[in-house]
């Protein structure tokens, strides 16, 4: 098979190129990328602990991806010469896996998640080194011939990765910080555990090129609480259990949570298993919103939820569902 970098996008769906930038420059960012963290974590009010285990991504805007389109532009040199043609930028984000958040990325097809304003490839940026024990990149190759399945909603409680059982084609790809890893974005990928007590980052830009059309692309399906429902389920839960126990209604959907992270530290609830871990993770949630709104921040494993489903949503709805059942007998 050719070497050339665009011949194995195409055939294999995948490509590694080492040093694409100089390694001390990678450092240079890092440095700044993580004081910039530090300061997310003031405005929050919380550590920089537990700033990292709500928020592993970010998406420009955002005061964390701020001066990186200096790096975007030389990308876009790189890639125009690269594909021969005009290269579009779709948007870009950064993205770690830090020993705070340390989970496994279930298989997916980026493209899935695209449907509006759908890009033709990925272009991932190792920040950092990303070693075999950090969890890099994993990819399924040459899986971007078969068909587009619809979004794997792997914020499901119930979730399990069917894909990750299959062996055919799966690579990991250990980079080091300077490297660049292309990906077709119908590429089925993921990434496991970072086992490793370094935080790995990553600059992943999205792409495509003058010429792409893009495949037509099955619609989400959406699960009764995951990725497209989790926030409307929870505001639900959360709003009947306060008026259910203290006839009392918030306003928002972050005065809500905040309400129950201070119920759960003072009030004990027979139904729950664990309050404090209710309590942990309602916070969290909590942080992950105000890291959203405040900074473009985002959770890439999809954890946090499932557990708030796990320790409180859930013995939570099944308690107020059996009084509703009760009044009504
Ligand atoms: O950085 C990772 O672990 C995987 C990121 C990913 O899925 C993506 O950039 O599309
Ligand atoms: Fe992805």
């Amino acid at each position: 098979m050719s070497e050339c970098p665009a011949t194995l996008l195409k055939e294999e769906g995948y490509v590694q190129i080492e040093s694409f930038q100089d390694r001390h420059l990678m450092e240079d960012w890092i440095k700044t990328i993580r004081f910039r963290l530090h300061q997310c974590a003031q405005d929050l009010s919380c550590t920089y602990q537990d700033y990292l285990q709500v928020a592993s991504r970010w998406v420009a805007p955002s005061p964390v991806t701020e001066g990186l389109e200096g790096l975007v532009d030389s990308l876009k040199t790189f890639l125009e010469e690269l594909m021969e043609d005009a290269c579009e930028l779709i948007k870009f984000n950064i993205i770690s896996k830090t020993p705070f958040s340390p989970e496994t990325l279930p298989f997916h097809q980026d493209i899935a998640y695209s449907p509006e304003s759908p890009y033709q490839f990925s272009a991932w940026l190792a920040l950092t080194d990303a070693p075999l024990e950090s969890g890099p990149m994993e990819v399924i190759a040459s899986s971007h011939k078969g068909s587009i399945a619809p979004a794997v909603d792997f914020w499901d409680p119930e979730f399990k990765d069917k894909v990750s059982l299959k062996k055919e084609g799966r690579r990991k790809l250990p980079v080091k910080a300077g490297d660049l890893i292309l990906f077709d974005s119908r590429l089925w990928h993921g990434s496991g555990k970072n086992e490793s007590c370094h935080e790995r980052f990553a600059l992943v830009t999205r792409w495509k090129t003058s010429g792409y059309v893009s495949p037509s692309i099955p619609a989400p399906e959406p699960r009764p609480f995951g990725m497209w429902t989790c926030q409307k389920e929870t505001e639900e839960i959360l709003t009947n259990g306060l008026w259910t126990f203290f006839k009392e209604t918030p306003t928002t959907y972050r005065e809500s949570l905040k309400k129950w992270e201070n119920l759960l530290g003072n009030t004990t609830f027979p139904f729950l298993e664990d309050s404090k871990k209710a309590q942990e993770s309602v916070k969290r949630v909590f942080l992950l919103n105000e890291a959203h709104h405040t900074h473009n921040g985002g959770d890439t494993q999809g954890v946090l939820y499932a557990r708030l489903w796990k320790h409180l949503l859930s013995p939570l709805s099944l308690h107020l569902c059996q009084l509703g059942k009760n009044l009504n007998d």
